[in-house]
């Protein structure tokens, strides 16, 4: 059975990983049987989760991953959409992994609130003695990689300004629609709902978070996804 290395449920989130997220909501999609463990960090061939094996094909990358469901088990994420509307959904998934995803990841890991609520616990298992090294090394290591994409060079309130652009862009798109691109999810749905999840996460206060919940179908759009794709996570309706 296909296996897919994950960090685990966090958060009320199917994985504190956005990326993970996605690759799990495709696997639903999909419809296909599979695993998941939560021991496969150290021997992720890029370093980052998600990935899998399938079958002895091991691969990393959430994009990789839905191209490989698409080729070896000749699952179409996209069937009945087309053309322009494929295009800007693409455009969406990337400006959500390459834009968002660092405004959200510096809400986490740099405020230091957000961190004691959730990052700094990815490190409990670790012994007590090595724990404030491993967690300190990994934070500064985070922040570093954040300077380097660049966005860890803005002022936070820069970093929100950008973000809720984001936020907006996909409230527009979306509409009123049930999904992305009409009544039925296509494959980047599984994108949309892992990073408006994550953006809309009750566990870290952010204006982030905030612009997320002032946008009705947005939160509706969580909630419908959520319901669809993970029904053992939904509490009374909620996501947290
Ligand atoms: N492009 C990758 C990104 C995956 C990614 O950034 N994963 C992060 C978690 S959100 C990770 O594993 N980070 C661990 C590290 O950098 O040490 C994908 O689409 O799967």
């Amino acid at each position: 059975m296909l296996t897919l290395y994950t960090f685990g449920r966090a958060f009320g989130l199917p994985d504190g990983s956005p990326f993970v997220t996605k690759a799990e909501t495709l696997l639903r999609m999909a419809g296909l049987p599979y695993q998941s463990n939560s021991q496969g960090m150290f021997k992720a061939p890029k370093g980052k989760l998600p990935y899998i094996n399938d079958g002895g094909t091991v691969l990393a990358d959430s994009t990789l991953i839905r191209f490989h469901l698409e080729q070896r088990h000749g699952i179409d994420f996209d069937a009945g959409y087309g053309g322009e509307a494929l295009a800007m959904a693409w455009a969406v998934e990337k400006m959500l992994e390459e834009h968002l995803y660092f405004a959200t990841l510096h809400a986490r890991w740099v405020r230091d609130d957000n961190f004691e609520r959730g990052p700094r616990h990815f490190f409990d298992a670790i012994p007590l003695p090595l724990r404030p090294l491993v967690r300190w090394l990994v934070r500064r290591k985070l922040i570093k990689s954040l300077h380097a994409q660049g966005m860890g060079r803005h002022g936070e309130a820069d970093i929100i300004t950008l973000a809720n652009r984001d936020l907006d862009a996909v409230s527009t798109l979306l509409g009123d629609k049930p999904y992305l691109l009409g009544e039925r999810p296509c494959g980047a749905d599984a994108t949309v709902f892992a990073f408006i999840g994550g953006a809309l996460c009750p566990v870290f206060e952010t204006p982030i978070r905030r612009h997320a919940e002032s946008l009705p179908n947005l939160v509706a759009y969580r909630d419908r996804m959520l319901a669809r794709f993970y029904p053992e996570l939904v509490r009374g309706g909620a996501s947290g």
